[in-house]
Formats: structure tokens, C-alpha cells, sequence
């Protein structure tokens, strides 16, 4: 098999980073990007003893920044056969009537439009070589909708329409769109929604096993090494104290 090149979103901490950990043990060229430029420095370091690597700093809710850093790859790195959409952030956990508009507006430039902008400049090229892999990673948000979610909810239930959308538009083009839904994973995110308030992000993964971000690149790898004729469609992982978004067995 050649080598393959991946381009990962919000690889600077959680799913994001321990794909690009798996992939580059895995010899898949990486370009890794996120707002911590020093993260990706760090992270570039440790991998590139495994596989080629490099990093794009920009802010992906930012069209002109996203159009800018994808243009400036090195001719080493604009062929990109595998794109892995994975940042998104929950940004606080109230009522609509209570909710905060520039909440609302994260959620929505960085889940929905950032995701879009980042698809937009790298979906042509896979369509002339009619080849390529795009894994979106949904959330259990994208499937239900839980009290104090809402607009959570609706950008990953956006995600969840537009993976959809996408292996409709790229279908005759041999594009393999996947999605990955996962439930509680114990990452930054809680850490992100609750606005730093540590405490209260622990109380999330408290009294069970979470599922670490490990547990779902090791699954984002497994979908991405199918033979060429599978495509995964859509997976809802959970954690096995979970059974729906709000169900969960604590002790
Ligand atoms: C993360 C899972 O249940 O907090 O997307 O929405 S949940």
C-alpha cells in the first residue's frame, strides 16, 4: 500500500491527538491542525520520529484563515487521501431561553461552518483522483437531544446531515464518508463545555469507565483500513455503562 496522507482538525488534544498518535505508528503521513500552535509543535516533535509530519495553526471558524493554511502546504503534503473532521467543542450546558449567543455562535462556526470550510478546500481534490476517505466525528448529540444541549445538539445533528450529504455528493466519485458518534468520552470536552470549572468536568466521568480518546482513534484506524469496496457508515460508540445520552450506570 503507498503511503497515505491524513489531515487532522483539532489534533492538538483528545480523539485528535490520539488519532495522529495511531496513525503515525501506523506510518500514515500526518498534517496536524489546531489553534495551539505550541501543542502542534510538541506533538510534531514526538511523531515525527514515527512518520512524516507537519502542522497548520489556524482557526477553523475562520474561512480565510482555513483557505490560507490549506493553500500554503508544502507540495509534500497536498495530497491528502484521508480527512479526519474531529473539532468541535461544546461551549456551556443551559436552556435556550438562558443560553448565551456567543456560545451559540462557537458552536455553530466551529462544528458546522469549520467542518464545511475545511471539506470545501480539500473534497475537490479527492473528487478529480476519485479517491479519498472523510471520517466526521458526530457525537451521541448528533442522534438525540438532551436537556440543556440544544444547540450542541444541533450543530452535531448538523454533522450527522451533512455526513449523510456527503456520501451522497461524493458517491460517484469512489469517496468513502464515514461517521463516528461517540457518547462519553473523557477528554477536554467537559473541561470546554463547563468553561474551565475542572470539578465539575470530573463529576462528567465520575462513578464509571469512560471511553477514552484512544478507544475511538483505535476505531477511527479500523474504519479507515478497510479494504478499498467497505465503507463503515455510521457508528455510535458508547462507553458500556452508557445507554443513551442520558442514561448512564454510575456508582
Ligand atoms: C459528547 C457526548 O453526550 O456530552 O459529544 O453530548 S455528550
Amino acid at each position: 500500500m503507498n503511503q497515505k496522507t491524513a489531515f487532522i482538525t483539532g489534533a492538538t488534544s483528545g480523539i485528535g491527538k490520539a488519532t495522529a498518535e495511531i496513525f503515525a505508528k501506523n506510518g500514515i503521513k500526518l498534517i496536524l491542525c489546531g489553534r495551539r500552535k505550541e501543542r502542534l509543535l510538541a506533538l510534531q516533535k514526538e511523531l515525527s520520529k514515527l512518520t512524516q509530519v507537519t502542522i497548520l495553526a489556524f482557526d477553523i471558524s475562520k474561512k480565510e484563515e482555513v483557505f490560507d493554511a490549506i493553500t500554503s502546504l508544502s507540495k509534500d503534503f497536498q495530497h491528502i487521501d484521508i480527512l479526519i473532521n474531529n473539532a468541535g467543542n461544546a461551549h456551556g450546558l443551559s436552556t435556550i431561553q438562558e443560553g448565551n449567543i456567543d456560545d451559540w455562535n462557537a458552536m455553530l462556526d466551529i462544528n458546522v461552518k469549520g467542518l464545511l470550510y475545511v471539506s470545501k478546500a480539500i473534497l475537490p481534490q479527492m473528487v478529480v483522483r476519485k479517491s479519498g476517505f472523510v471520517v466526521n466525528i458526530g457525537s451521541i448529540a448528533g442522534k438525540e437531544v438532551y436537556p440543556n444541549g440544544n444547540v450542541y445538539c444541533a450543530s452535531k445533528h448538523a454533522v450527522n446531515a451533512l455526513n449523510k450529504a456527503m456520501r451522497i455528493d461524493l458517491n460517484k466519485y469512489n469517496i468513502r464518508v464515514s461517521a463516528i458518534h461517540p457518547g462519553a468520552v473523557e477528554t477536554e470536552f467537559s473541561e470546554v463545555r463547563f468553561k474551565g470549572d475542572v470539578e465539575k468536568a470530573k463529576n462528567v466521568y465520575a462513578g464509571y469507565k469512560a471511553l477514552q480518546a484512544e478507544d475511538i482513534a483505535d476505531i477511527i484506524y479500523f474504519v479507515v483500513t478497510r479494504p478499498s469496496h467497505v465503507n463503515i457508515e455510521d457508528l455510535i460508540v458508547y462507553p458500556t455503562a452508557q445507554a443513551s445520552a442520558t442514561i448512564l450506570n454510575k456508582n
